[in-house]
């Protein structure tokens, strides 16, 4: 272990080392709250002051930081929050926590963690601990970050520890929250590894360290494009029971009772999030400048992205089969956030559905109680109603929040189209399954 990392270590098992942490959404903010918590001075930056001035005035935006529990920190002087990168200088770790959207291009979109890296160049110093947290590219950390950093003198693994560590939060997820989620951590060399797992260590129940920044690259984008992939085989599976009158949600949950070997996914409208739909394109992106096609993830992806296309067929059919052309009916959308009981619209199924029953000509309304409205070919469409519901010629379950009444609909509703079996077990004509 060289000089400068054996002192880092002191200061970080003496809860000295001062934390920075870059990005302060629904990763980073929950972790800077740990590290606070940990009794560790921690700085949260930013580049969005609303953000920074919210923290300073414990007044929490992520709803997995209660301001009950991060106010006092704030009042504490643990955790404080600014958009001034200068603060690096009198830092000794820094997470780097910042998004890594796709370009419409499919292609990544590495600006956030570019741009944070700049920054961080300008400060940094010696004896400091990197870690990038964003979900990227195996190789994003050697052949991206550490070249910006090492422009001056500074050496990762000599002077500087450089690691990746996937974040594995699941917004909303009431059992497993950043404190109890193993934390795989790679670093640039043994050294930083082992100066990521000692960090780690002190606030995060779990760590888990692996022989390179490219293996922890790896892990986060083999878990998600293991979700996506088998997203796709099930919706494959949906088609195929639709084409042949069976009862697709019967089928898998009479699999799920199989106790090993197999893992229950459903059926949708389609693929939506910031995680799911993406991450795996940063894989095949990379796997393609060596020449290799990631076929799986093409075609997943191709079922899933024509699951809205399929939904808005099942909807003419059922429309048509009450003699209503889509043109001119009135069709009522119950949820249009990405997944059930939260209020994220990214990449969201629904928005899409949304858009091609528009360009058939239907009139479209929707209900989302976490959504009050959305920005749909350039307008805004406010939530509606119960009103809207009851007089619609269909109704389409999208997303399937919890708080919806689910037993009353088909009394309510003329025609239902069910793509999430939220009516499970319901029998009633006017029900039309995915
Ligand atoms: N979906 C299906 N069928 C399924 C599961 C999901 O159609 O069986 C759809 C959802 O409706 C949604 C999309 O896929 O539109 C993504 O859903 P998700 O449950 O994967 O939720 P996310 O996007 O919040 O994924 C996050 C991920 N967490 C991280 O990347 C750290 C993912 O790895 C988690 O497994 C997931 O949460 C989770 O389990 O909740």
């Amino acid at each position: 272990m060289p000089p400068q990392g054996e002192a880092l270590i002191e200061k970080i098992r003496s809860k000295t080392a001062r934390v920075g942490v870059v990005g302060l959404g629904y990763v980073g903010l929950p972790l800077a709250v740990e590290y606070a918590a940990e009794g560790y001075q921690v700085v949260g930056i930013d580049l969005n002051q609303t953000k920074a001035d919210r923290v300073n005035a414990g007044d929490s935006y992520i709803g997995d930081v209660p301001s009950g529990v991060m106010a006092p920190l704030v009042k504490a002087g643990l955790l404080t929050a600014t958009t001034d990168f200068s603060v690096i200088a009198d830092l000794d770790t820094i997470n780097i926590c910042v998004p890594t959207p796709l370009r419409k291009t499919k292609d990544p979109d590495m600006s956030y963690i570019v741009n944070a890296c700049e920054e961080i160049a300008k400060y940094f110093h010696a004896g400091m601990l990197i870690i990038l947290e964003s979900t990227t590219y195996p190789g994003t950390t050697d052949e991206l970050v550490r070249p910006i950093l090492e422009r001056g003198e500074l050496k990762a693994g000599e002077d500087f520890f450089l690691c990746f560590s996937p974040e594995r939060v699941d917004p909303g997820n009431a059992k497993y929250q950043t404190r109890n989620i193993p934390k795989v951590v790679g670093g640039f060399t043994p050294a930083c590894t082992e100066v990521g797992r000692v960090f780690y260590s002190q606030a995060l129940e779990h760590v888990v360290p692996v022989g390179s920044t490219q293996v922890a690259e790896m892990v986060k984008l083999l878990e998600n494009t293991f979700r996506m992939i088998n997203i796709g085989l099930v919706n494959e599976i949906a088609v195929m029971c639709d084409g042949m009158g069976i009862n697709v949600w019967e089928v898998i949950d009479a699999a799920a009772t199989k106790p090993f070997g197999f893992m229950p996914f459903y059926p949708g409208p389609g693929l939506g999030g910031h995680c799911i739909p993406i991450d795996p394109f940063y894989l095949s992106w990379k796997t393609k400048q060596a020449g290799i096609e990631a076929r799986f993830i093409e075609l997943a992806g191709y079922i899933n992205g024509n699951m809205p296309h399929f939904i808005v067929e099942k909807v003419q059919s059922a429309l048509n089969n009450v003699a209503k052309p889509v043109k001119g009916s009135r069709i009522h959308v119950l949820g249009v956030a990405y997944k059930r009981d939260i209020d994220d619209v990214r990449e969201s199924p629904a928005l899409d559905i949304i858009h091609l029953l528009l360009r058939r000509g239907a009139t479209i309304s929707y209900s989302d109680p976490y959504v009050p409205e959305i920005t749909i070919d350039g307008g805004r469409l406010l939530a509606g109603g119960e009103a809207e519901l009851a007089e619609a010629d269909c109704v389409l379950i999208v997303t399937d929040h919890k708080v919806f009444d689910y037993k009353s609909l088909p009394g309510k509703a003329k025609l239902i189209v069910d793509t999430r079996n939220a009516l499970k077990g319901a029998q009633a004509a006017n029900i039309v399954r995915l």
